[in-house]
């Protein structure tokens, strides 16, 4: 199987058809599509390139090389194994050869990265169609799923008052060229914890892996002008089950620097989240099953800082058991 590319068009009439039943099919199957076609303008795409990439040389990449943990620990497993003569380098575990930082554009006094000078603006930019369309998917998600059209986005913002919002933020990661990628990973597996996540990724330097339903990776290409579209696992439990959080890693290349802008759209932390009514299986019985518990998202996310790389079933049942 391969990862789904599909053309977003003018989303009007039979194309908006055609739209929603091939990114439905994908978040069914895959969890995950590359999206052609979209609304964020392609030369901003070409500017956020710019400055990560200008912010990462000048500013990250002295520090990454001099002081980060996986060059650290790359650096002590090659030193040991030369020291004991004859073994081979240890796997560096638990760590990956990333370097990240996420973007909070809500927090009033986030300090901005001020290199180069046009960082914060283009960025803010960038959020802004990012929104955008991730609001439109959200739309089409919920028609596909058969919910009314604000479904998604009513959920994830926790209600539909005037302080009730999603929580939205973009990592920005860079994966440096490794001396040894056999003994590290760029990024480990794991599921995206949120909602729909919306991946701006190099179109030069690969490495992005998803597992399919038959337990293979597949890659996900690069592609100049598409972005990534993921489903997190708050839509599979919203979707109760239908849509897929997929499996994801990043292995890390000795050559090239891949570059990868991540946006999340997520609940926001006191959200209640749970399966749509609508998609309770209905047993024999006749009374309503759910496959996904109720929770507050913000109690989900606990669970996942300490557990981001297992799978997803025990934090589901970690805050079945917290009872609301
Ligand atoms: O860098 C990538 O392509 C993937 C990043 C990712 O999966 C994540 O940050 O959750
Ligand atoms: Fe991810």
């Amino acid at each position: 199987m391969a990862i789904p590319v599909i053309e977003m068009g003018n989303l009007k009439g039979n194309e908006k058809e055609r739209f929603m039943a091939e990114m439905g099919k994908a978040c069914e199957e895959v969890g995950f599509f590359q999206l052609k076609g979209h609304s964020v303008p392609l030369e901003l795409m070409e500017r956020v390139k710019k400055v990560c990439s200008e912010h990462y040389n000048r500013v990250r990449e002295p520090k990454f090389k001099t002081e980060s943990v996986p060059v650290k620990l790359l650096n002590k497993s090659l030193t040991e194994a030369e020291l004991s003569n004859s073994s081979e380098p240890k796997k560096v575990e638990n760590v990956d050869w990333e370097d990240c930082f996420v973007l909070q554009y809500a927090q009033e006094d986030y300090p901005w990265p001020s290199e180069p000078s046009e960082f914060k603006e283009t960025m803010m930019e960038f959020g802004k169609e990012i929104t955008k369309l991730a609001e439109t998917l959200l739309e089409i998600l919920s028609e596909n799923l058969g919910l009314e059209k604000g479904y998604l986005k009513t959920t994830l913002a926790g209600g539909d008052g005037p302080d009730d919002k999603a929580f939205f933020g973009t990592k920005i990661s860079h994966y440096p060229p490794c001396p040894r990628p056999e003994l590290v990973e760029g990024l480990r597996a794991h599921t995206d914890a949120g909602g729909l996540i919306l991946l701006f990724q190099d179109d030069e330097v690969g490495g992005l892996q998803v597992l399919d339903n038959t337990g293979r990776w597949i890659d996900a290409p690069p592609m100049k002008d598409t972005l990534v579209i993921d489903i997190g696992d708050q839509l599979e439990a919203i979707s109760n089950g239908r849509y897929r959080s997929a499996w994801h890693r990043v292995l890390a290349t000795d050559n090239g620097n891949r570059m990868s802008v991540a946006s999340f759209y997520n609940p926001s932390f006191d959200a209640v989240i749970s399966p749509a009514p609508q998609l309770l299986l209905q047993p024999k019985e006749g009374s309503e099953l759910s496959l996904y518990p109720k929770f507050v998202f913000g109690d989900y996310m606990n669970v996942y800082a300490q557990q981001k790389f297992l799978p997803k079933e025990p934090r589901f049942q970690a805050v079945t058991a917290l009872q609301y």
